[in-house]
């Protein structure tokens, strides 16, 4: 036997091979001038079979924290922490035997499954993202792989089948998201610093696969998989463990979808690999932001924004006055720039530990209802639409139809809107969206055109759908 100091990685007791293969690889260039890579991305360029693409049509996601964060809320002993609420144990610091005792006060009595997906689908949200397990560890569902769970909860029951099988009902596409970073599991390092590390990790990884798999098992309905918590030396030192799970999860479920963080390569490059390219199947990267407006390149790939409605709570925070609460017209701008630049826009809601949702979620969730009911059109199955952008908001263009929509958000002084087409097109016709009201048009260079608007107030942003037509000495 050896003692705990001999099994520091001294080079006399050398490492596994699995360890040092991903640690020590050194760059190998390619006749084409790319890195050698063993665990790059399992294709390049966008998917184009049908999960994929119902994904892009979906274009709106409602995300749901719910863990035993959504108890406190924030708040211990008295004192509120403002820092993002799934954090506050590490926040309030927090033993993590005072955690876990929250696990016997999870009782989420109102949950109803139903009244949830009814919830979302009158949003409009075409797929949701449930926290199966955060960075606290605790599972949703009932796990053979932990008793940290919901079956050891007073609730007990399987709340993640109500949930998957009415939101699957209700006509709305379940993914699912899983931290790997996991505050409860005794086997999980984020650095792999002796060989107990690296044994103990290796045993992390056996766990966590199991519990992947098992979730697809469990849920068959289930379109993806959501990970987080990737960024640690252990896992970016792994990346022949996340190409194959990538693998194995695939092959599992035949056009599974998965974010780009659960990727890291041979270098420890995670997202994209050490060429540049992307892994997995949608970039996951803009959390809380969105790219710069003009920026085309992002159309490139598939790509989703994850978003707050106040700064950063993701999980239940019992107040929201302590940041800047976005409101539902500044929300649904991000949603169309988002269209507008070939991404999806997931809007995240975090319900309480009894499992009702807030009175501010569910108003901003029935006005962006209210306004989807109208202009859908305009988001769904929508895409890049290859003009320049102006300045009073978003062209989407239907990748079915062709139509292209002008998502209006700030109108001008002038009341014309400026509209740039390639020198073969025109604008043969402009409607208002919903009312229906022709709009005049204005040309006034060969390939520039102003939309003329009615001039009043406007106090909601509008849709105007365009008919182009092709210029008759167009080449
Ligand atoms: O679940 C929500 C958050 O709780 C979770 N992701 C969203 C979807 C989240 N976990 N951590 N964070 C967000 C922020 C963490 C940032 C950091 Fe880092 C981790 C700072 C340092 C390590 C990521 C990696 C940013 C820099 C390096």
């Amino acid at each position: 036997m050896v003692n705990a100091e001999q099994k520091q990685l001294d080079p006399q007791y050398g490492e596994p091979a699995q360890y040092e293969q991903t640690k020590k690889k050194k760059p190998q260039k390619l006749a084409n001038g790319k890195i050698k890579l063993d665990y790059g991305p399992l294709y390049h360029g966008k998917r184009q079979d049908p999960a994929m693409k119902k994904w892009r049509e979906n274009r709106f996601g409602q995300f749901i924290h719910w863990g035993l964060y959504s108890i406190p809320g924030g708040v211990w002993e008295g004192k509120t922490y403002g820092y993002a609420a799934e954090f506050l144990k590490a926040s309030a610091g927090i033993s993590t035997e005072r955690w876990n005792g929250l696990k016997d006060e999870f009782n989420p009595t109102e949950f109803n499954g139903k009244e949830w997906a009814s919830m979302a689908k009158a949003m409009g949200a075409k797929y949701v993202c449930l926290t199966t397990k955060h960075h606290e560890g605790f599972c949703l569902w009932p796990s053979k792989y932990t008793e940290f769970d919901i079956e050891n909860t007073p609730y007990q029951k399987d709340l993640m089948k109500e949930f998957v099988d009415a939101y699957s009902e209700a006509g709305i596409d379940v993914y699912l998201y899983y931290s790997v970073l996991d505050w409860y599991h005794p086997d999980w390092r984020t650095k792999l610093k002796t060989m107990d590390d690296v044994e103990a990790f290796e045993r992390f990884k056996t766990f966590t696969q199991n519990q992947l798999v098992e979730l697809l098992e469990r849920y068959p309905q289930v379109k993806g998989l959501w990970f987080d918590g990737t960024w640690d030396q252990c896992w970016k030192d792994n990346g022949k463990f996340s190409y194959e799970l990538e693998v194995l999860l695939k092959e599992k479920r035949p056009g599974l979808i998965v974010n780009s963080r659960l990727r890291a390569d041979d270098f420890g490059k995670r997202h994209r690999d050490s060429n540049g390219d992307l892994m997995g199947d949608f970039e996951s990267g803009y959390e809380r932001r969105l790219p710069d407006p003009r920026d085309t390149s992002v159309t490139k790939n598939d790509w989703e924004c994850c978003m707050t409605i106040p700064e950063n709570q993701w999980g239940y925070h019992k107040d929201w006055t302590l940041t800047h609460q976005k409101n539902t017209n500044e929300l649904l701008e991000m949603l169309a720039q988002c269209s507008s630049q070939g991404g999806n826009f997931l809007l995240n809601f975090g319900p309480n530990g009894k499992g009702v949702f807030r009175a501010e979620e569910k108003r901003i969730a029935r006005e962006i209802g209210e306004w989807m009911k109208t202009n859908s059109a305009a988001i769904y199955g929508s895409d890049y639409a290859g003009l320049k952008k102006q300045d009073w908001g978003y062209f989407t263009k239907n990748t079915k139809s062709g139509e292209v929509y002008m998502i209006v958000f700030n109108v001008p002084i002038s009341y014309q809107l400026r509209v740039e087409l390639p020198k073969h097109q025109t604008i043969s016709k402009a409607n208002m969206v919903g009312i229906g009201q022709e709009l005049q048009l204005e040309k006034f260079d060969s390939n520039e055109t102003f939309v003329l608007l009615p001039p009043k107030s406007y106090t909601s942003p509008f849709v105007i759908r365009l008919e182009l037509k092709a210029n008759k000495k167009s080449q």
